[in-house]
């Protein structure tokens, strides 16, 4: 019944494979704080302490970390749904890729690349972020930053988000907690565009009033009966 629908990923659907939320009580942030590991500001003031924490994290994904069936679920959901789906997520791992999703627009960047801070040139990341890993692209090479996207600069892919979340007749939030713009806007987008609404958490949200229908429980039990 639905023809064009809108996907919205956070942390929370990447939780049961082991990879923590930013917000929990155990999360990401409990040990660091925000301007510190997540503005530009924090990375220029001390670069090593961002890169042990982007290492960290690098490391975990390489060491093994499985997708799960709420990754699962949107990968068959991509290759059997007839219509048109857009998968936008908030994540920087790689997990809907490993579940097999052809078309992820990671609004936040990816842990698995690296950026040159001058050209803004993309690289695979091949080696640990530190000072050895330099880019390829420039006469003076630079040491690469972590190709995400830290509070104040402009996410990706926004103008395609907008214009899919403007034709869209269904939009689901998958896990995540609401409190980061722009996306935690695109709900608004999609109640202007006519769509109905989703939101998948184990916990009602912020945006929980904004959504027309809501699936309370773990991703990896709840997405898999909504695809179905
Ligand atoms: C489960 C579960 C399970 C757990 N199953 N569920 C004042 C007002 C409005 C906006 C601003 C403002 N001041 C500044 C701003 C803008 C700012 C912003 O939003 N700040 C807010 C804090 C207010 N935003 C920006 O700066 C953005 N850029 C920007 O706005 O550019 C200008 C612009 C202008 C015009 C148009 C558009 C843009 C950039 C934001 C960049 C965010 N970057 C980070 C780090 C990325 C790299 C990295 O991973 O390290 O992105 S921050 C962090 O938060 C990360 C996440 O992607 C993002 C969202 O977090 P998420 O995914 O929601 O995780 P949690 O932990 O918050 O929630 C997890 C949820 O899962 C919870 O709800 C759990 O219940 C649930 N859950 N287990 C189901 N098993």
């Amino acid at each position: 019944m639905y023809q064009r629908i809108v996907i919205l990923t956070g942390a929370g659907i990447s939780a049961e494979s082991g990879l923590r939320t930013f917000r929990a009580e155990d999360g990401l942030w409990e040990q660091h704080r925000i301007e510190d590991v997540a503005t530009p500001e924090g990375y220029w003031r001390n670069p090593d302490l961002v890169h042990k924490f982007y290492n960290q994290r690098w490391q975990q994904l390489r060491e093994g970390v499985e997708a799960n069936p709420a990754h699962h679920a949107l990968a068959k959901l991509e290759r059997e749904f007839s219509g048109e789906v857009m998968l936008v997520t908030q994540n920087i791992d790689n997990l809907h890729e490993q579940a097999g999703n052809k078309q992820v627009l990671h609004m936040h960047g990816e842990l698995v690349k690296g950026r040159c801070p001058k050209s803004q040139q993309v690289f695979p990341l091949v080696a640990p972020f530190g000072p050895d890993n330099l880019c390829t692209c420039c006469v003076m090479p630079q040491v690469l930053r972590p190709h995400v996207v830290w509070f104040g600069e402009m996410p990706f892919g926004l103008d395609r988000t907008y214009e899919a979340l403007a034709k869209c007749d269904l939009f689901i939030a998958i896990g995540t907690s609401g409190t980061v713009y722009p996306a935690a806007g695109f709900v608004e987008q999609a109640n202007q565009a006519g769509a109905e609404t989703l939101e998948v958490n184990l916990a009602p949200t912020e945006r929980y009033s904004q959504f027309d229908f809501h699936r309370q429980g773990k991703a990896g039990d709840e997405v898999p009966k909504v695809v179905e």
